[in-house]
Order: C-alpha cells, then structure tokens, then sequence
C-alpha cells in the first residue's frame, strides 16, 4: 500500500468513530498490514489532534489471555489515548456516541517521569507516580466487533474512553490483586491483575518498547492503561458499571440512552 492510501483510511475509521457508525473491515476490501494498521492509526490520531485534542498516553491490548481467546488474537497491540476519551469516574455516557460499547477492568498507570526503551519492570515502575483502578471503554468502529489483527490497530485498537479512578501511591503490590466488573450490582468479570502478562508493570515495560519503536517514547504526566483483566462486557442503556480492584478502590460510570 503507498502512503496516499493511508490517508483515506484513517479518515475512515475517524469519521466512523466521530459519527459512531459501524463501517465494514478494512480488510473486506483492502489488505492491509499490521504496520500499515499502525500508520492508519497514527494518521487518524494526527486527525483528533488536528481538532484540537491532546496526547495522555497509551493504552495495551490483549495482554490477557481472556481478551485473546474472546476476540481471537493472540498478538499484543497498543493503541495512543488523547484527552478527548477521558470519562471522568462517576459521569454518564450516551449510547447514541456509541457504535457497540464493551468495558473491560483494567490499571492504569501515571508516569512522573519519562520512560523509553529498553526498560525494565522495576526501571519502569520507578517512574510511576500513581496506580488508579479504571475501566476501558472499548468501541469498535467495525460492523459486529469483527476484525483481522490489521483492522483494529488502524481503529486504534478500539479506543473510545477511559475512565481512572482516583490515583493511590504505588505501595501496594500489583502482582495479584482481585478484579470485579459489576454492571447494576452484579459481578460479571472476575479476574486478577495477575491476568495482565502475570504482572501489570511487564504491560508497562511493553508500552515503553512499542512507543518507543514507534518514535513516541513515553512522556511524563501520561497515562497507561495496562489492557484488560478479564473479557469486555457489552453495554447497554440503564447500565451502571464498576471495577472494583483489591486495595486501589472503585472507578465507576453509568449509560443512558
Ligand atoms: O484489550 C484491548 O483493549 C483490546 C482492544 C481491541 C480489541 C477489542 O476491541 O476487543
Ligand atoms: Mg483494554
């Protein structure tokens, strides 16, 4: 594929995102490879930033094998976070900014400090500042959450929001800390943050090697979010949705129609 053909592309997956209508695979019609779903991606994030949106930080995918063996993929994936995907913990969301919202529990991290590769996991959690419990909101642009490898890196591995909870000092240990996601008072996932690549600051290590390949090494004051504990729960109108993670707290937000 020549660069021109990266451009319309990313529009693609950005307009379906701005619009929150489903469009078919990229793939249906145009091969596409992991490396170019990375160019498309990049390009469309250029676009939101472009409208005024800012960098936070990065986000990591399918580090857990629940997430592998629910979208069938067993590649880890990053994708780049900016502002405007921020929910605050305890806000709404509307359905209709949505094409087919999931959630998933997750940890986020805040870096005080830059970080680029080669790293390792206590180099990387030195320049943590905060943990926080948090829920990704993921939403793919492509009609029935269905995609190749290449198709959801250029959607931006399905970003849509982001939800921290409030950030603890990094004294508990993050290895195996319990996980619920409870959608109206009912847990739904349970899992443990040894789910995360057996310990969410290898995530961590992972995000600061793919941005830093990519020529975007980690800044200070990012968030990363480390990918999900357990599978994604769909979401629909009414629903109120909680992580729950062993002594970080509680991060929550509701959906309405
Ligand atoms: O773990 C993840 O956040 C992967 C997101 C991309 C795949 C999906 O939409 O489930
Ligand atoms: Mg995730």
């Amino acid at each position: 594929m020549t660069d021109p053909a990266i451009a319309p592309l990313a529009e693609a997956v950005d307009t379906a995102a701005m619009k929150a209508e489903a469009i078919p695979q990229i793939s249906e019609t145009t091969e596409i490879t992991p490396d170019q779903g990375y160019d498309i991606q990049a390009a469309s994030i250029l676009r939101r930033v472009d409208r005024g949106e800012k960098r936070i930080g990065v986000k990591m995918g399918f580090t857990s094998r629940a997430k592998m063996v629910q979208m069938g993929i067993d590649d880890m994936i990053w994708g780049r976070l900016t502002d405007g995907m921020i929910v605050e913990d305890g806000e709404s969301i509307s359905m209709a900014d949505y094409v087919h919202p999931r959630a998933e529990p997750e940890i986020a991290f805040l870096l005080r400090k830059p970080l680029a590769a080669p790293v390792t996991a206590a180099e990387a959690m030195a320049a943590v500042e905060a943990v926080a419990p948090a829920i990704e909101i993921i939403d793919s642009r492509y009609r029935d959450f269905k995609f190749s490898l290449a198709d959801v890196v250029a959607d931006n591995c399905s970003s849509s929001g982001i939800v921290v909870g409030a950030w603890q000092s990094v004294d508990a240990d993050l290895t195996n800390l319990g996980m619920i996601l409870e959608i109206n008072g009912r847990p739904r996932q349970i899992g443990s943050s040894a789910a995360i690549l057996g310990n969410p600051a290898r995530s961590l290590v992972a995000a600061a090697r793919l941005s830093t390949a990519a020529g975007e090494p980690l800044e200070a004051g990012w968030i990363v979010m480390a990918g999900g504990a357990t599978a994604a729960e769909a979401l629909s109108v009414g629903d109120y949705v909680r992580n729950t993670v062993q002594r970080l707290g509680t991060v929550g937000f509701s959906v309405t129609g």
